[in-house]
């Protein structure tokens, strides 16, 4: 029984398994729970991520508005599902993610430069200021996710080079930084390995602490005569030296098949930016884009993850 380490949320959005569903993650039945109408400029509102923030939720949202800008915006929530989207843009750029580190919520996201896009870090605590700092990253970057605590007294960022355009390949790396200023010790985390991810991977939502190394979702991508097709996998990254990896499924464990994960302004995407974990319970909702349309959730139990990656452990292999 793996153990989640961690605070525990007790107002976590949930909804039981379906009987006789055999997957490891399961779809809420309200799905997509952010769309296009929750934001009167919005011409779409997807990979976006949420944090416990008081006595509820906060979140930072990807709008693309009706001109085709990139952009972010924040919003409110007591249940995680039913959101209030705030219409001040803070941040150009998208697919963000945020999580918490002492006592400061973190921003990573792909910021627009003249010369490609990178990561962009800002800080805030109350979700109203924030301060940006320097750039994570050299251009071109994208998929900036930190880990939710300094380790080994330094903050840890997972990123993934890549081109200016629609990137045909794509590894994870992190690099480490004492003071989320000056960034080094890059280290090689992993590439692609089965066929459902060939053509690249990224990391998804902030990787989440359990007592068996850090449970991380990632989005894998293989390319068919359509295009891209996005969906999720999980592993399992070393507790102190988190660029080993220790577990990996061999297979996703989501992928589009939904109609608002197939169809939308970009067909079959499965992208996951946050997930919110109950230590207590072993609980876990995702957050994902779908087809770079919506935003929706999706559940899981720290339990049935794991044992899903060692039973299809590709490292075992
Ligand atoms: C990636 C990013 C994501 C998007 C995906 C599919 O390169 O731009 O924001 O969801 O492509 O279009």
């Amino acid at each position: 029984m793996a153990r989640i380490l961690g605070e525990n949320i007790e107002n976590l959005p949930w909804e039981e398994k379906p009987e006789g569903y055999k997957y490891p993650v399961w779809r809420y039945s309200g799905n997509p729970i952010i769309t296009r109408d929750n934001l009167f400029f919005a011409n779409s509102i997807f990979n976006s991520a949420v944090v416990p923030f008081k006595d509820s939720f906060a979140g930072v949202f990807r709008v693309d508005d009706r001109r085709r800008n990139q952009v972010i915006v924040t919003g409110f929530s007591n249940d995680a599902i039913n959101w209030e989207l705030d219409d001040k843009v803070i941040f150009k750029g998208y697919d963000p993610r945020i999580c918490k580190i002492e006592d400061r919520y973190y921003l990573s996201w792909v910021n627009l430069t003249p010369h490609g896009t990178t990561i962009g870090i800002a800080e805030t605590k109350d979700f109203k200021v924030w301060e940006q700092k320097e750039d994570a990253t050299y251009p071109v970057a994208r998929n900036g996710v930190l880990f939710p605590r300094k380790i080994n007294g330094e903050y840890v960022l997972l990123v993934r080079p890549c081109d200016r355009g629609h990137t045909p390949y794509g590894d994870i790396f992190i690099q480490r930084s004492p003071d989320l200023n000056y960034w080094g010790n890059y280290r090689f985390v992993m590439k692609p390995e089965r066929n459902w991810e060939m053509t690249k991977v990224g990391a998804g939502p902030t990787p989440i602490e359990t007592d068996e190394g850090w449970l991380l979702f990632y989005h894998g991508v293989i390319t068919s005569c359509n295009g891209f097709t996005y969906s999720m996998g999980a592993t399992v990254l070393d507790r102190d030296e988190p660029w080993k990896v220790l577990h990996r499924a061999d297979s996703f464990l989501l992928a589009p098949h939904e109609i608002y994960e197939t169809v939308g302004d970009v067909p079959n995407v499965v992208f996951p930016c946050a997930a919110l974990s109950d230590a207590k319970s072993g609980r876990i909702a995702i957050y994902y884009g779908a087809a770079d349309t919506s935003v929706a959730l999706a559940f899981t139990t720290v339990d049935e993850t794991m044992e899903y990656i060692h039973q299809h452990d590709l490292l075992k292999e």
